[in-house]
């Protein structure tokens, strides 16, 4: 099979511009689904509606698919198939990222996304956006099935997706119903009940599905990679915690959205360390300032982040979670293993968006 130039392991820039072609490949496919007769307008819809949700991040899920399986493999380039169905489980990573990411920005009340509107801000989506989410969702299942049904680990992929999917919606629920009206109670956060929801809600998606696609493509049992999965999983908690950090202390101009915790009344790795670290006086602040719309509200409590030197808190964090998953994964037995979970955990240490 033919050697495409498809770049150096570690997201090189030929990486990313086979992993892009591909995505017009797919997007051409699912416009010309024989399961559905597009008529002008709805072809117009889904054309504009893809481009807008999925594509603008930074696709670093989709591209760890690639680089993952090219470590796995030991190989600096692969052979013209395997690169491309590589790149498309990547995209379907990405698609599952928007899918999430046009329903999280309706139920967060979100503006921004990506440095645009978020979808469903456009006056003309409203509230179609929710089914455009479905539509989203649906795609993965059709590239799927046109491009991997018939592989022996067609079923184990259907699988992995849909216990991901399963573990993403568990945790967006217990993000969600911490913020109750009525349930609105602050000294319930703490660090493990921030642990519960990060887990669920971002790391098995961002973090543990692309390696496990990776391991599935290279023809491994899920079964045997427990610890791996634990690992991302940790990765996964450090970079919702970035996540946290960036929603207050991020620049929405280069982060390409303005940050709603605060407002939210999310259960934030920024709250659960000024409880512990406030004092009673500093408490009153937050439990009367936290969760408010209102600008003034959310200053005081940002103030008060400030006055706790958060920042500083942060940065210690953000070396010791380092040490820790470096230390965790020199641990294991495989090299290949090891050079996939690092190159993963380097993609995002000290991230600025
Ligand atoms: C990120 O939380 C979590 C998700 C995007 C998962 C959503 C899951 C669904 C089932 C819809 P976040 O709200 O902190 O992300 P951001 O800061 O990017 O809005
Ligand atoms: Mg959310
Ligand atoms: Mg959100
Ligand atoms: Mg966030």
């Amino acid at each position: 099979m033919a050697a495409v130039g498809n770049g150096a392991a570690g997201g090189g820039v030929d990486t990313k511009a086979s992993f892009r072609q591909i995505y017009d490949t797919l997007k051409e496919e699912l416009l010309t689904d024989p399961a559905f007769e597009f008529t002008a307008e709805s072809h117009q819809w889904i054309d504009r509606m893809i481009d807008y949700n999925v594509l603008g991040g930074k696709c670093n899920r989709g591209l760890s698919v690639v680089d993952s399986y090219k470590l796995l493999k030991g190989a600096d380039v692969l052979g013209e198939e395997e690169m491309f169905l590589a790149c498309t489980l990547g995209w379907c990573i990405e698609w599952l990222q928007a899918f999430f990411l046009v329903l999280d920005d309706i139920m967060d009340d979100s503006h921004t996304r990506r440095g645009q509107p978020c979808w469903f801000r456009l006056p003309e989506v409203g509230s179609i956006a929710v089914n455009d989410g479905i539509i989203l969702r649906n795609h993965i299942s059709r590239i799927l099935r046109r491009h991997f049904k018939g592989k022996p680990y067609y079923a184990d992929l259907l699988d992995l997706f849909n216990e991901v999917e399963f573990k993403t919606a568990s945790g967006q629920l217990l993000d969600l119903i911490t913020t109750h009206e009525g349930e609105k109670d602050l000294t319930k956060y703490n660090i493990s009940v921030h642990r519960r929801i990060v887990q669920y809600k971002t790391a098995y998606y961002s973090f543990y599905l692309p390696v496990a696609c990776a391991l599935l493509l290279s023809g491994e049992n899920l079964d045997n990679y427990g610890d791996v999965e634990n690992i991302l999983v940790e990765m996964g908690t450090y970079f919702q915690v970035q996540d946290d950090y960036l929603d207050c202390y991020g620049d929405p101009q280069f982060i390409g959205k303005i940050g709603t915790d605060i407002e939210d009344y999310k259960c934030s790795w920024l709250v659960v360390q000024a409880l512990e670290r406030a004092d009673e006086n500093q408490k009153c602040i937050l439990f009367e300032n936290y969760g408010k719309k209102d600008p003034a509200c959310v200053a005081k409590v940002k103030n008060l982040y400030k006055e706790l030197n958060l920042e500083v808190v942060f940065q210690d964090y953000e070396n010791e979670s380092y040490k820790k998953l470096i230390a965790d994964i020199e641990a294991q037995p495989g090299i290949a293993v090891q050079n996939v979970l690092k190159s993963f955990l380097h993609k995002i240490y000290k991230r600025q968006k």
